[in-house]
């Protein structure tokens, strides 16, 4: 595939650049996105369902192995051409973000530094009640139980009706208002407030890139939206854009 000639200057001229990662960008490392639905041990539940504080205060053994399943998905998934294409793009422009959904950790294990996770990360355990960060527990009961308050341990990510932390909240919006070139790459635009990241940078003059096999409510306003998968279009891009 050939990308627009304007598309490939303003990738090469950009000083700015914000990337806005979700789920489909570990679909191809084998990790499935949140609106697929489940195989196996967890075909009957929605995943949506299961990343609420509802759905762990009522059955907490449940959320509880849910995650300890996709914890042990994650550890052993390797990066896919995807990742590693935006590990390369820190490098490329002076100003560069990757802001991502993905509790994975997957950017990192590609090499990504410059890398803000809204949603937290699925390795790191909190206290339930008092949001403390947690290093060790005692595996005989599950979930575990705070050494300190007693209360159950949970994964640090932020689920439905949770706000984001605030500070990484306020660095997203900031950055993306000041973006020239905004790209929004495997995600289903409909989470809020991730999905108003585009939208502010848009507003503010950026030029928006949209890659999805599928259309979401993204797609008719970026200025660009590509139809297939990352780990394809992406590098394809770069290499466009960058090495020709
Ligand atoms: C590929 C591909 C390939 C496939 N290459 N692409 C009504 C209106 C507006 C907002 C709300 C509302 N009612 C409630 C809300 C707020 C709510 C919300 O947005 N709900 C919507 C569903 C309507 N938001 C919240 O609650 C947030 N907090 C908040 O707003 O706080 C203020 C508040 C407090 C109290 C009350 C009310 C407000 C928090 C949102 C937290 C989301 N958490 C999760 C779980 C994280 C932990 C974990 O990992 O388990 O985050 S849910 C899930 O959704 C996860 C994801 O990060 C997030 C986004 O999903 P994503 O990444 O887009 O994945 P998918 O599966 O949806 O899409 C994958 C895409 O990839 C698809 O498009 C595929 O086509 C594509 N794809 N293969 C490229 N190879």
């Amino acid at each position: 595939m050939r990308f627009p000639q304007d598309l490939l200057n303003a990738i090469r001229k950009a000083k700015n650049v914000i990337v806005l990662t979700g789920a489909g960008v570990s679909a191809e490392s084998g990790i499935p996105t949140f609106r697929d639905a489940q195989t196996g041990l967890w075909a009957q539940y929605d995943p949506v369902e299961l990343a609420t504080p509802e759905a762990f205060a009522k059955n907490p053994k449940l959320v509880w192995e849910w995650y300890t399943w996709r914890r042990e998905l994650a550890s052993r998934a390797n990066p896919n051409p995807g990742h590693i294409a935006l590990a390369k793009m820190e490098n490329l422009w002076s100003q560069f973000l990757l802001i991502t959904q993905n509790t994975d950790g997957l950017h990192q294990k590609a090499g990504s530094q410059k890398v803000l996770e809204l949603h937290g990360n699925i390795q790191r355990t909190k206290c339930f009640r008092e949001g403390r960060r947690v290093k060790s527990w005692n595996e005989d009961q599950i979930p575990p139980r705070c050494q300190q308050c007693g209360s159950y341990l949970r994964p640090d990510v932020v689920w439905f009706n949770e706000s984001l932390p605030n500070d990484l909240l306020q660095q997203a919006f900031d950055s993306s208002s000041v973006a020239d070139l905004f790209f929004s790459i495997g995600t289903s635009s409909i989470v809020q407030p991730a999905a108003s990241l585009p939208l502010v940078a848009l507003q503010n003059g950026a030029m928006g890139v949209e890659i999805n096999p599928t259309q979401t409510p993204l797609t008719q306003t970026m200025t660009y939206s590509f139809q297939g998968p990352a780990g394809v279009v992406l590098p394809n891009l770069l290499e466009q854009a960058i090495h020709k």
